[in-house]
């Protein structure tokens, strides 16, 4: 049920194009942890919240670091969620943030006149500025429209950090509909995604706007084909009957915006690009830095991708001399226009291997697909067995030509093939979580037992004793595909 602009309430199903404002009730799925959340929030400002805002992580099946790049992804959503409870003061203009846990996360507030999103030169951004960035990008849009409203907030969350499930995306989400929804903007998902994606480069990662879209656009009971060239889309995959997909947290965290790794291979790719568009003879070849822009232009199918790579991209390593002649820049202009403030120490180019690995994942994302709906036909072995090697392929390009594994992601793997489980690194990588496709809840509650015995149990004294009295179960899971951003009043 959803409230309406003149408080009356009307039935809504989430992933309606705009984002409904449902009454809270025990069913909801969040229902505890937001009461929960809201007897805090009372207790810091004392008063009830006006509203509640719940955005999901996501677990990527397949297309992984082909976002930036323009292509298509394979998300859904999970169970975990960041949640905020919100309430506004019209005299005043601050931002006040309280984190349920507050012994992690130090309580913080601001004037909105002068926000201000710091970025240290080394250890990451503090936790709060991806709040920060959801409220200005809310800010941008509305240029001349915005008008500062106190924001008080109580927020807490349960995605794993720093572990590919996307934590700080669901948080930039969350505060970019928190504060649209104080502005009392028109609650699009698919614009809300948009700005969600565009702010969260103020945390200084180029990113592609995968776990943003999927944040606003997933529906429970099917994952999404996310597209976004040549505008945003989602399409519903029903994946197939019975298959159970499994996280695997490594327990290795990556906080991606604390190092340049991903920034290395996002500057890779647009060289890339670059240079094929000038092997092309493309009279504008200076304005390409998206591979699907190239692919368009030059009509190419994949097949016909990979071989322009082969040809053009032989080498394993490019030097800044080889880029510069080949692009006709100085060694100045590939510093200003090609890398960014964390890559600027790069001097080598791995082109062709990031090249490969994107245009044949993106073939991998297509293919996915097209075999999800095939088996909402008919049903056979030789199908779900072509997924999982879809995402063996996935995995083994990861590790081999995008070289984004970890020694920990690849025991997990191994230890999933040895029990004939497919299984590959999901989200950014160096660390964080792997996903896996079992044929059936059985099959994936064995698989689950085995690795809490041959990983998890095996884990270092120090981290074992953290997640014993839980058994792992927050750690290592069967998932279903949850619903995308919600928005309660009570
Ligand atoms: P995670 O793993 O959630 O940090 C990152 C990017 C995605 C995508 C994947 C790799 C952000 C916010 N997200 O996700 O856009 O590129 O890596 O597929 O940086
Ligand atoms: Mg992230």
């Amino acid at each position: 049920m959803a409230a309406s602009g003149n408080g009356t309430v009307t039935a809504a199903t989430v992933g309606d194009e705009h984002v409904a404002v449902q009454q809270l009730q025990p069913q909801n799925k969040a229902y505890e942890r937001l009461i929960k959340l809201g007897t805090f929030y009372t207790q810091q400002f004392g008063l009830k919240p006006e509203f509640y805002v719940r955005v999901p992580g996501r677990v990527n099946i397949i297309g992984e670091h082909v976002d930036y790049c323009g292509y298509s992804v394979l998300p859904m959503a999970v169970e975990q969620s960041i949640m905020l409870a919100v309430g506004t003061d019209l005299h005043q203009t601050k931002l006040e943030l309280h984190h349920l846990d507050e012994g992690k996360f130090q309580s913080f507030d601001c004037d909105l006149n002068a926000l201000d999103i710091k970025l240290p030169k080394t250890g990451g951004p503090a936790w709060y500025s991806y709040y920060l960035c959801g409220i200005k990008g809310v800010q941008e849009e509305l240029g001349d429209k915005w008008r500062p409203v106190g924001m008080r907030v109580a927020l807490c969350g349960n995605v794993p950090l720093a572990a590919g499930l996307s934590s700080s995306s669901a948080l930039v989400s969350a505060a970019v509909l928190a504060t649209a929804k104080v502005q009392g903007m028109r609650l699009d998902r698919k614009q809300l995604a948009s700005i969600s994606a565009s702010c969260e480069q103020y945390i200084g990662t180029h990113s592609g706007g995968m776990d943003q879209a999927i944040a606003y656009l997933a529906k429970q009971g099917c994952a999404q084909h996310i597209e976004f060239h040549p505008k945003l889309n989602g399409t519903p995959v029903t994946l197939p009957t019975g298959a159970c997909f499994v996280v695997a947290n490594s327990l290795v965290q990556k906080r991606k915006a604390a190092s340049s790794d991903y920034n290395e291979r996002v500057v890779e790719c647009r060289l890339a690009t670059r240079w094929l568009a000038k092997s092309q003879k493309l009279p504008n070849w200076r304005n390409f830095i998206r591979f699907i822009d190239l692919e368009e232009a030059c009509k190419l199918d994949n097949a016909a991708y990979v071989q322009l790579i082969e040809n053009q991209l032989q080498k394993s390593l490019y030097t800044r001399e080889d880029v510069c002649d080949t692009l006709n820049i100085t060694e100045q202009e590939l510093e200003t226009d090609f890398l960014t403030p964390s890559t600027q120490h790069m001097q080598q180019f791995k082109l062709r291997q990031r090249a490969l690995h994107v245009i044949q994942e993106s073939g991998r994302v297509i293919k996915f697909r097209q075999i999800c709906e095939q088996l909402q036909r008919r049903t056979s072995k030789q199908d779900i067995e072509q997924l999982g090697k879809l995402m063996q392929q996935s995995h083994h390009s990861l590790r081999e030509l995008y070289e984004c594994s970890h020694p920990d992601l690849e025991r997990l793997v191994s230890l999933s093939a040895r029990q004939g489980i497919s299984a590959r690194v999901t989200g950014a990588g160096w660390g964080g979580c792997i996903v896996a496709m079992c044929d059936s809840a059985e099959v994936a509650a064995d698989y689950v037992s085995m690795l809490k015995r041959e990983y998890y149990a095996q884990l270092p004294v120090q981290l074992l004793e953290r997640y014993q009295p839980n058994d792992f179960n927050d750690v290592v899971f069967a998932t279903t595909p949850g619903n995308g951003a919600e928005l309660f009043v009570q």
